[in-house]
């Protein structure tokens, strides 16, 4: 076996040349792979001893698509995708893509530029482009409409999605699966081609398919994807690309155009904002003072205890993993409402459609439910998910430290409460740490992994690794008050509270937000959660003194609290609620005026969208220095991913952090003097942190 600038493979088999991609451990298209693989084509091209061409993946995957580290360099080099697929194309020998594992973006786009593709039925393949800003930029945007139709093109390129390879066969993607050794089945179809002697189907002479009534189409499919995510410049361009394919315009003339127009948007400030969050989420599973080759805890079987909302989706968590849990409750009623809270769940899945009859079977087979803490024996994780109290998680984990197997980790979902103390109860901190999940959990992507004072290593390791295992992606914070995300959002809230007192209105408030395109502005957002739940916490907080000394501190929502606008669920909160549409109540600004008048806030009414914005998100952005600084964090990255994955913070402008580097720091530093001075800021709610000041000078 030869190899062609070490990336890539060169070997012969039954006088067909296999070309394997060799740049673990993705596979992806960088510099290097491309040049291999561009020489090794050419050399398959004249090699007398070869009919056919395979390129095949080795290791895990075909291929994970472009290199993204090199879209820092704002620009493609050569040899580029599209001179690869053109020397595929032209070649007189079949050329076959062998895909197992995945092909992804330009991994993909490789395979639609051989003559044939055939794949491992268990293999999948997708354009997952436009979850980092661009899109398909060789070809995928001109080759997939033609192989198989607008529609489908447009559906996967626009959504990221993946598809198993069954369906991408049905489509017309794949022309044939393996069910055997995917090697052998590639020799045999690409010997088969040659002895037929055909003409090889070459995906750029084909047809756009479904190009009638385009236009419809394609205005349909994008006005769905801006709905969710208005200001993204991604899918605009993806829809400019396919209606040039659907125009009938020339193909190296389209390919031209779809890499102006990836080029514009690899070097605008989306994919560079969302290239940061992927690089991010993958670097926050990194701890830097644990080494990678930790020695892990066995974990197959999970113990719950509380079937209320968090405990029931933390054990569909599980269970949606294939892990076998036992849910424990106080008495036998709320046990049987939790599991059949968790039955009604999954039946409903299965009546939608998104779940099979059998899966459901399955899942629920994996449940037991238990009164006795003796069931927890046998158990390799205890979570605990009982009500946040302090006294009862300590009585919760005194007992599970006494029945838990002396190698069994035990884990609290506190949300806020003081992990070294819950962990201290339990007798045996060093098993101990937090699994901070959000609701509802078994939907929610974050986990934010809380690290005791004397947390093992070998703990942390288990659940970070066990994190991927069951889908989440985790964030190691240390101990504080709310961890990283709650932490952060105690002040966003308290300057919404403090404007409703100045008089702007909750609808402007949650406009304004959603405006700057937070998934969910901060009184709808209260509303949902409870704010019975927020004003019990800040009770307990004042009770130990831990509130500023200013009476005036999230008065509202201790007031609506206290006459019991517990939220949504009670119809009445920061709105009031017809069903779950929330509707403005003028009773909230007199309460909001009242309160005003009671603590000499004076009321406007020329507070802007603009104020709103800066008054809840600079502050939040403000503490994420105060966390670093602190050792909370670890990374700005990691604050990134708390908030794009648990908090609904637009993806497109990558987290609080990377959103303050954009808008400079030496600004966002007088921004928030200037809102002090504005504000006339006696409690010090908008001195810079420390570090924010250092880094702002450069000092840090
Ligand atoms: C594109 O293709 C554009 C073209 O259309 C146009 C060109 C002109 N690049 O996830 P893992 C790293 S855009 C660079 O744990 P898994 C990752 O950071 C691209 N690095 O593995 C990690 O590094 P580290 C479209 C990449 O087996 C390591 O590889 N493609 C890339 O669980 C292992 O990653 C995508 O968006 C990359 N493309 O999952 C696919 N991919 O060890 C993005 C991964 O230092 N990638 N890395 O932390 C994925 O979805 C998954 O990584 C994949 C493998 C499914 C491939």
């Amino acid at each position: 076996m030869a190899a062609i600038a070490n990336s890539v493979e060169y070997s012969i088999r039954d006088r067909v040349a296999v070309l394997t991609l060799n740049a673990p451990p993705v596979n992806g298209l960088s510099q290097p792979l491309r040049s291999g693989l561009m020489s090794a084509l050419l050399k398959a091209r004249t090699d007398h001893d070869v009919d056919a061409v395979i390129v095949i993946g080795g290791g895990k995957m075909f291929c994970g698509g472009a290199d993204i580290k090199e879209f820092a360099s704002g620009e493609v080099s050569e040899p580029d995708v599209n001179a690869i697929a053109r020397c595929m194309e032209t070649m007189n020998k079949p050329v076959v893509a062998a895909i197992h594992g995945v092909a992804l973006g330009g991994g993909l786009e490789l395979a639609l530029g051989c003559h044939m593709r055939i794949a491992t039925s268990d293999s999948r393949i997708g354009f997952p482009e436009v979850t980092l800003g661009v899109l398909p930029g060789a070809g995928g945007t001109q080759r997939t409409p033609r192989l198989a139709g607008v529609t489908l093109a447009l559906d996967l390129i626009l959504s990221g999605r993946v598809i198993d390879a069954q369906k991408a066969h049905d489509f017309g993607l794949i022309d044939a699966l393996s069910s055997g050794d995917l090697l052998d089945d590639a020799i045999a179809l690409a010997l088969d081609a040659t002895r037929r002697g055909e003409p090889l189907r070459v995906a750029k002479y084909l047809p756009v398919k479904g190009a009638e009534a385009v236009e419809q189409t394609i205005a349909a499919a994008l006005e769905k994807v801006l709905r969710r995510t208005p200001g993204a410049e991604a899918p605009r361009a993806i829809a400019r690309c396919i209606a040039f394919a659907a125009s009938g315009a020339d193909f190296e003339d389209a390919l031209v155009f779809e890499r102006e127009e990836f080029l514009e948007l690899m070097n605008g400030a989306q994919s560079k904002a969302l290239r940061h969050l992927f690089f991010a989420e993958k670097g926050a599973s990194k701890i830097p003072d644990l080494p990678g080759d930790t020695a892990l805890r066995p974990v197959e079987r999970v113990g719950i205890i509380g079937a209320g909302t968090m405990g029931r989706g933390i054990a569909m968590t599980f269970l949606n993993a294939g892990m076998a849990v036992t849910l424990l409750e106080i008495d036998a009623e709320a046990l049987a409402s939790g599991l059949e809270a968790i039955r009604k769940t999954y039946a409903a899945s299965a009546e939608k459609g998104s779940i099979s009859a059998a899966v459901l079977n399955q899942r629920m087979s994996l449940l037991r439910g238990s009164t006795d803490y003796a069931d927890m024996a046998d158990r390799d994780l205890v979570i605990e998910a009982v009500f946040e109290n302090l006294d009862i998680k300590q009585k919760v984990c005194a007992k599970l430290g006494e029945v838990c197997r002396p190698d069994a980790i035990i884990a609290t979902n506190t949300s806020t409460l003081n992990v070294d103390v819950i962990a201290q109860a339990s007798g045996r901190a060093p098993d101990v740490l937090g699994m901070h999940f959000f609701s509802p959990a078994h939907i929610m992507r974050l986990l934010e992994v809380v690290r005791g004072k004397e947390t093992a290593p070998d703990v942390l390791a288990t659940v970070m690794a066990l994190a991927r295992r069951i889908g989440k992606v985790a964030v190691v914070s240390g101990v504080c008050y709310g961890f990283i995300g709650n932490r952060m959002l105690e002040s966003y809230l308290r300057e919404m509270d403090f404007l409703l007192m100045e008089g702007a209105t909750p609808a402007q408030i949650d406009a304004a937000l959603e405006g700057f395109g937070m998934a969910m502005g901060p009184c709808r957002m209260m509303d949902m959660a409870g704010i019975d739940v927020n004003a019990r916490v800040l009770d307990e907080r004042e009770a130990e003194g831990a509130l500023p000394d200013d009476p005036s501190y999230r008065a509202l929502v201790r007031k609506l609290g206290a006459i019991g606008r517990n939220g949504q669920k009670a119809g009445l909160g920061y709105y009031r609620y017809d069903g779950r549409t929330p509707i403005p109540d003028p009773q909230v600004n007199d309460i909001a005026a009242d309160l005003a008048a009671q603590f000499g806030i004076t009321r406007r009414n020329n507070i802007t969208d603009d104020e709103i914005r800066d008054r809840l998100l600079l502050p939040l952005i403000n503490e994420g220095y105060r966390i670093l600084d602190e050792g909370i964090a670890y990374r700005d990255g990691d604050i990134d991913v708390v908030w794009a994955a648990g908090y609904g913070w637009p993806r497109l402008t990558g987290g609080p952090m990377h959103y303050a580097e954009t808008m400079g720091l030496e600004q966002l530093r007088n921004r928030l003097q200037e809102l002090g001075r504005q504000t006339g800021d006696r409690h010090g709610y908008f001195a810079p942190a420390s570090l924010l000041s250092r880094r702002a000078t450069g000092a840090a």
